[in-house]
């Protein structure tokens, strides 16, 4: 560095602050180390280097004069500086971006009629549980809500071992073979040369695999639907996905599906409510489930089983085992057998939601896999990609990943091993050691199933041809409003795409699931003609609709787990505020004040507010719902601002209610909002809530063009 005083000559000493003092006397203490200092004392602990050496200065280094070169015997800085360059760990190459958080599974219906798996046994079981939610596509510093399909990784650490239930917020996958996941994801990642898009879908690698992968179509219409652009974590389903077999205890079997379903209900935001987000809070989702856990809100959900027989799964007009397909709950319905409540939130980011290693594989006796060949693919992954990012085969010692049962065996050695086993024996069998681990009739048993007699080879069975039913099954069972969102999300996606060709394969595709979608989808495009349909390998079936697959048309009325902002200026009136926050908070939704400046204003009563939100930084996308609470002198002041005109002009574009005082008015009209049912008197809090249990979706055909 460049010294411009002569060598040797001290810097003048600092003023000291009050949190510090002076370290150790000796050389470390010239200069303006008063100012730079901080000494262990009352609660806080020596600090030392991870030697347990104790350190007397953290903040310079070891220099040879005080303003010469630095020492490499500078130990306490090297091994800093080491564990510094080392602090980042190869991150997911999928589901990189998460959140999550522990919580509990608590049994409230037993399956021991099916299985011996001892957390379905007696109701009232609290089985432990860490869940961590991601987005797939993006790296671990992208943003919480772009379209994408959520993670949904349950471990429950039973007293059988670690179950693992990693899932997704959609009950079906892109492809039917592990084989082409590498492809898959190589597509939805950023593209290779260029480096971008980063956690989005809309680029032409993705839709060219997709187009020439006709098994994606109908994971297409779920990842298109607004099921992709969720409100919450808190707000979404979670799927297994695959059938898994129960297995009781004469090892006799039962298929059985996976579903959570949220306790606050499912809610999506808006297409371009959720591209804002994306600037407006990078970690939406994240803060919202930090939030609510911090409130003591926890989020919860219902675990649920579909079972079924082999018999009935040979009556199904699809296959079970091809991971495309769902079952639909009107052909099985859905048994509620417990609950999952994650109360606690991680001590450390790191440590736990970083370093928690989910795998499919990770079974208990009990449950067994089926012949799902996306399923089986995955048995074999993620242990091994676990084993690079974690550094080495002793990541299970790791304690977010130890079984919370007692766990032993002859397994030794390896990167950092963290037990010390004793004795002689580290082999089976063996005579020497009366404690050594030994296997049990209990334990682990693979279901016996009979052998076909098919030769093996390369082989996509013939009743994993049908690519469109259940596509066209669940755009058909969408309510109007949810297929208008899907047409123009294709519309966006596929404008992002360059490659012309792509488009039209894309829209071959649709043609074959409904028409008039692919009509509109081409409209949208603005293709001079509707492409010819795509090539199906089997009939398409017109299977009856399931109204269970829409979000809009079984949303129930509910302000619970939302928020409200209120905007707020000087001379608001105190009553009017209070009376609202009453009302919102006592429906269950959380309110933050919002003003043009953060200290707050002056309420009607003279007394000053402090916001919770500055007004430009606080943009109305993070809310459910809005009211404007303005004097008339603060309406006409924030009639000028963007900041106040964005604000209610997003919301009532993003359809959400508004309450307004006679002074809004003037915001409103600077936004040129006319009224309509969402928009009432923020006198009236009563209409206000009501209205805002809902979204105004009969305002949006107003607003914009969907396809
Ligand atoms: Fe996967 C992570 C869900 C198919 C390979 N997957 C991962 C995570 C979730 C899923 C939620 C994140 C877990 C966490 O929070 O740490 N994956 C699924 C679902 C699938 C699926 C629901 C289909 C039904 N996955 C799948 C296939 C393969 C993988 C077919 C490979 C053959 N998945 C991985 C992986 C990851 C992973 C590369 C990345 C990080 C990790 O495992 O630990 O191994």
């Amino acid at each position: 560095m460049a010294a411009s005083r002569k060598p040797g000559k001290s810097l003048p000493p600092a003023k000291a602050a009050a949190t510090t003092a002076r370290p150790q006397a000796g050389r470390e203490s010239r200069g303006n180390a008063d100012e730079l200092h901080q000494l262990a004392g009352g609660a806080h602990p020596v600090l030392t280097t991870n030697q347990g050496i104790p350190v007397s200065d953290n903040q310079n280094s070891l220099r040879a004069t005080p303003r010469g070169p630095t020492l490499l015997e500078d130990f306490v800085l090297r091994e800093k500086i080491t564990h510094f360059d080392h602090e980042r760990i190869p991150e997911r190459i999928v589901h990189a971006r998460g959140s999550a958080a522990h919580g509990y599974f608590e049994l409230t219906r037993s399956l021991s009629k099916y299985t011996t798996a001892n957390l379905f046994n007696e109701v009232g079981t609290r089985t432990p549980v860490f869940t961590r939610f991601s987005t797939v596509a993006g790296g671990a510093g992208s943003v919480d809500t772009p379209r994408d399909v959520r993670g949904f990784a349950v471990k429950f650490y039973t007293q059988q071992g670690n179950f693992d239930l990693v899932g997704n917020n959609i009950p079906v996958f892109f492809i039917q073979d592990a084989m082409k996941f590498p492809d898959l994801v190589h597509a939805v990642k950023m593209e290779p040369d260029r480096g971008f898009p980063q956690a989005g879908s809309a680029h032409d690698t993705f839709w060219d695999f997709i187009s020439l992968t006709p098994e994606s179509m109908h994971m297409i219409m779920w990842a298109m639907s607004d099921r992709a652009i969720p409100r919450s974590l808190r707000m979404i389903e979670g799927f297994g996905i695959h059938s898994f077999r129960l297995l009781d205890a004469k090892g006799r079997s039962t298929f059985v599906k996976f579903h959570w379903r949220p306790k606050l209900g499912l809610q999506s935001t808006v297409w371009d409510e959720a591209l804002k987000l994306q600037a407006a809070d990078n970690d939406f989702h994240r803060r919202d489930l930090f939030e609510a856990i911090q409130a003591g809100a926890f989020p919860e959900w219902d675990l649920a089983v579909q079972l079924f027989t082999q018999e009935q799964a040979d009556a199904f007009p699809f296959d079970h085992l091809d991971a495309t397909k769902l079952i639909p709950e009107e052909l099985v319905p859905l048994t509620v057998i417990g609950r999952m409540v994650l109360d606690r939130w991680p001590d450390n980011f790191f440590a736990e939601t970083e370093q928690v290693a989910f795998c499919p594989a990770n079974i208990v006796p009990g449950i067994d896999f089926s012949n799902d060949p996306l399923l089986q693919g995955r048995l074999f992954s993620y242990l091994d990609t676990q084993l690079s990012r974690l550094g080495g085969p002793n990541f299970h010692q790791i304690p977010i990943n130890a079984p919370k049962c007692p766990f032993a065996n002859q397994q030794r050695d390896g990167h950092m091993q963290m037990q010390q086993p004793k004795g002689r024996v580290n082999y089976e069998p063996s005579s020497l050691d009366p404690d050594s681990a030994r296997g049990t009739p209990s334990g682990f048993r693979s279901f016996a199933e009979p052998a076909d007699d098919e030769s093996k080879g390369r082989i996509r069975y013939d009743t994993f041809a049908d690519h469109y039913s259940q596509a066209r099954q669940f755009f058909r069972s969408q309510t109007a409003i949810e297929q208008s969102h899907m047409a123009s999300a294709l519309v966006f996606e596929l404008s992002k795409v360059e490659t012309l060709h792509v488009r039209e394969a894309i829209v071959g595709h649709l043609r074959n699931i409904d028409d008039d979608l692919a009509q509109r989808v081409a409209n949208g495009l603005g293709l001079a003609k509707l492409p010819p349909a795509q090539k199906s390998a089997a009939a398409v079936l017109d299977l009856p609709p399931s109204p269970a697959l829409q979000i809009i048309g079984r949303m129930k009325p509910t302000l619970e787990g939302r928020a409200v902002g209120i905007l707020i200026d000087d001379g608001s009136d105190a009553t009017v505020v209070a009376a609202l926050r009453k009302a919102i908070e006592g429906a269950g939704a959380t309110v933050k004040l919002i003003a043009p400046k953060v200290g707050g204003a002056t309420l009607s009563d003279r007394r000053k507010q402090p916001a919770d939100g500055q007004l430009a930084g606080t943009p109305s996308v993070l809310f459910d719902a809005v009211a404007l609470v303005l004097s008339d002198a603060a309406g006409k002041r924030l009639a000028g601002e963007a900041a106040a005109v964005d604000f209610v002009r997003d919301a009532f574009g993003h359809l959400k209610a508004i309450a307004a005082t006679a002074g809004a008015q003037a915001v409103l009209s600077a936004a040129g909002i006319a009224k309509d049912a969402g928009i009432v008197d923020a006198g009236d809090a009563k209409a206000f809530v009501k209205a805002a249990m809902t979204r105004q979706w009969a305002r949006e055909p107003k607003l914009r063009t969907l396809a």
